[in-house]
């Protein structure tokens, strides 16, 4: 049997800041960076939890983002549309910035907007998702990435895993939330197969010469393949043109050409959609709410799951047994606050 670890999960949180102080981060980067990294593993979301951190680090040490950046809400007084500077930092810590303000002019106008410009994003998107919910708001949250996946009919990377999120608020019980890639997986679900030595499932990515392979090394110098064929493809695109082209920031392609590798993390922006459903649904029938789960109890209902609901068990153990980390897991974290 393998040997394991179990860490509260503020003590989880306590070494992976501290990894990051050593590591040049001023206090608003390393605690924001933590939270997520941290709520990944809570989550049992490993493809962007503690393993992110050597990422993060070689992004700082190859100079591609700032650690000290301190994120700047840009006075845009009454707008739907509210924006934060990351000033060259991680996206977390603007996002932290600008969710009080996004909520309070969702609430005011029914909906607003908030544009990240100048950050480097690595991580799941559910978190940004569920502080919308907690604030009673639904949003979407959008992100391109670097060039990693073909768009359906071609063969060369160009679209970014560009992740989408949706979340819808409910009382006294964790949020309605997707979350994922709109290539068949994360990129990060790649590199964990290829560090355990496992083949990839079929139809997640080609090889160089564009033929459809099952080993991860040649899928990470070949190309992903986007979610449901032109499906996907066409979201992608959609993140690429909302997320990167209309907020004023760089594409997938424009990433990698910027970063020239994928090893470090992507330097862009983020779209944040807030929404009030009171103002959406006002002068109509039924509580936006209430009908809500009407719909919600009708899927569970026929056997199917609620996005999400694996991470909210996965969460309720943690918070109640601690995170539970494998050998290499607690090698890794103990080398990296030896440094
Ligand atoms: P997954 O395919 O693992 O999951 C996608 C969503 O579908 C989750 O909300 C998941 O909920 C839900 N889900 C999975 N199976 C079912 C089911 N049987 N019934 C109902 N819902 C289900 O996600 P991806 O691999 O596509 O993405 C993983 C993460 O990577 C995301 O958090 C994404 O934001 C992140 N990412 C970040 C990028 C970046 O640039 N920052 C780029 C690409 C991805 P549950 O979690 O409960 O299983
Ligand atoms: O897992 O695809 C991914 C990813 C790219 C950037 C951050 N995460």
């Amino acid at each position: 049997m393998s040997e394991t670890t179990t860490l509260t999960i503020s003590a989880v949180q306590e070494r992976v800041e501290a990894i990051f102080r050593k590591g040049g981060l001023n206090a608003v980067q390393a605690g924001a960076l933590a939270r997520v990294i941290v709520a990944g593993e809570r989550d049992a979301c490993k493809s962007h939890g503690i393993y992110r951190i050597e990422g993060a680090l070689r992004t700082v040490k190859a100079g591609k983002v700032k650690p000290d950046a301190v994120p700047e809400l840009l006075a845009q007084e009454g707008s739907a549309i509210v924006k934060v500077n990351a000033k060259g930092g991680f996206a977390n810590p603007a996002f932290e910035l600008g969710l009080p303000v996004l909520a309070e002019r969702a609430r005011t106008l029914g909906m607003a907007a908030l544009v990240i410009n100048d950050c480097t994003h690595f991580s799941a998107l559910w978190p940004e998702v569920e502080g919308l919910t907690g604030e009673g708001l639904a949003g979407l949250v959008m992100c391109p990435s670097y060039a990693t996946v073909a768009p359906t009919g071609g063969n060369k990377p160009l679209l970014g895993t560009n992740p989408f999120a949706f979340g819808w608020p409910r009382q006294n019980q964790p949020p309605y939330v997707f979350d994922f890639a709109t290539s068949v997986a994360a990129r990060g679900e790649i590199e964990l197969h290829r560090r355990a030595g496992k083949p990839l499932p079929e139809g997640w990515a080609i090889d160089a010469e564009g033929n459809p392979t099952t080993d991860p090394e040649a899928a990470l110098a070949g190309a992903m393949l986007p979610f449901g064929g032109h499906k996907g493809s066409a979201i992608g695109t959609m993140v690429e043109l909302l997320a990167g082209i209309m907020i004023g920031d760089l594409t997938s392609p424009e990433v990698l050409e910027y970063l020239g590798t994928t090893t470090l993390a992507p330097f862009h922006g983020e779209l944040i959609i807030a929404f009030s459903p009171e103002k959406f649904a006002a002068g109509r029938p039924g509580n936006p709410f209430d009908r809500a789960e009407v719909l919600f109890e009708a899927i569970v209902g026929q056997g199917a799951r609620l996005p999400s609901q694996r991470r909210f068990v996965a969460r309720a153990k943690s918070q109640a047994e601690g995170i539970v980390l494998n050998k290499a897991e607690m090698e890794q974290l103990d080398r990296l606050l030896a440094l």
